[in-house]
């Protein structure tokens, strides 16, 4: 297949709500949207998930576009042939840029897809029409707010809750809305903000029954994650630390994860997701799909990968409206706590364009002409 085209394109929207982490507060969300289109015109989608600030990953979307701009469209170019399946080896040679790099792989796929006239989820493996959702739950300005909001949730029907938490907000919230919801199932996420000292600290999250606690520490921790998970009895996760199969396969054999949280755009695209998803598979390690606050593009690819047999637990995969008053897609609605797997050809949703347009701050294109 021969790209002629490669679109990138920035866009800004607001979010519901402001979303805290214990690495920042965001009250919008800039993405960068990339657009291919083929010799033949067919046109394929993907979304980069980096995010404007290199605060949950070492990428942003200023250096995700250069890196695009200045190496890895290039080498594609440079390519008589570009397929999905080649293109991570292509990219091989330009370090990181995971990001980056699934982007640009997943809207090839987009492309070769709808050309084959199967579905993402077809493609994959998936063997679900539809998966239950989780939510991921900010940091709130007080434990009455919180409580207000995972009641929202709860009602709405989400199957799973995840807490953000930080030190100082840590325990005691978590203690109240177990208590709220016993029977909930129930996760934390710290993207790292503790440390190995902590290791006590944590351990009083053992009483609340949870699924997992999700990357306690630094991403390049894995020793202090593999002792903290001897101490602890609540499974401990690794969101930000996967970067690839082989760092997935590392934490696993040495006990520093027992559960893996899987995005797409941080392990360099969706071939590499189910490559780590059939290796926990094998071992029946329990993986979910992570979410970076993605609009409809990225969401409906992530809900075809989350339809594989392995995805046992809820995902981050919440419906459009937890985080956008209008997506850039047909919204995705939950029903009953779940999401449909989209089933058109290729990740099977395309962008509102006149609702795209109005919010795009910028669009740069290359072609390959
Ligand atoms: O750590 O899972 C995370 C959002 C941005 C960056 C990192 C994370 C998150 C979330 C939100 O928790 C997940 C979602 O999109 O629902
Ligand atoms: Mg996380």
């Amino acid at each position: 297949m021969k790209i002629v085209e490669y679109e990138l394109r920035r866009i800004h929207l607001p979010l519901v709500r402001p979303f805290r982490t214990s690495f920042g507060s965001q009250s919008d969300r800039e993405v960068l949207i990339v657009k291919v289109t083929t010799e033949d015109a067919v046109i394929g989608w993907a979304e980069c998930v980096a995010m404007s600030s290199p605060l949950y990953s070492p990428e942003y979307i200023s250096g995700c576009l250069e890196t695009m701009r200045e190496f890895l469209i290039p080498a594609l170019n440079r390519a008589t042939d570009v397929s999905a399946r080649t293109v991570s080896e292509l990219l091989k040679p330009y370090l990181g840029a995971q990001m980056a790099k699934a982007a640009l792989e997943t809207a090839i796929l987009d492309a070769e897809l709808k050309i084959a006239g199967i579905s993402l989820a077809t493609y994959l493996g998936a063997n679900k029409s539809k998966v239950p959702c989780g939510v991921s739950v900010g940091i709130a300005p007080s434990i009455e707010a919180l409580v207000d909001e995972v009641t929202s949730y709860v009602e709405a029907g989400y199957k799973r809750i995840k807490l953000k938490i930080e030190p100082g907000w840590d325990i005691e919230p978590v203690r109240k809305i177990r208590a709220l919801f016993p029977d909930k199932p129930l996760q934390v996420d710290a993207n790292q903000a503790y440390s190995r000292s902590d290791s006590k600290h944590l351990k009083q999250l053992d009483e609340f029954n949870l699924l997992l606690i999700e990357q306690p520490l630094d991403e390049h921790d894995i020793l202090g994650h593999a002792q903290l998970a001897r101490i602890m009895t609540t499974p401990v996760c690794l969101d930000e630390s996967i970067i690839s199969l082989s760092s997935a396969q590392d934490a696993l054999e040495l006990e520093a994860t027992s559960v893996i949280n899987i995005k797409p755009g941080r392990v360099g695209g969706y071939l590499e997701s189910v490559k780590i998803h059939n290796y926990c598979l094998e071992r029946s390690i329990p993986v979910w799909c992570g979410g970076m606050l993605e609009t409809g593009i990225g969401r409906a690819a992530n809900l075809a990968l989350a339809a594989l047999p392995g995805f046992t637990l809820p995902g981050d995969t919440s419906a459009s409206s937890r985080f956008f008053k209008q997506d850039i897609t047909t919204p995705f609605e939950m029903v009953d706590g779940y999401l449909d797997v989209p089933n058109g050809v290729g990740i099977g949703v395309v962008p509102d364009m006149e609702f795209l347009n109005s919010i795009t701050r910028s669009v740069e294109i290359i072609s390959n002409k």
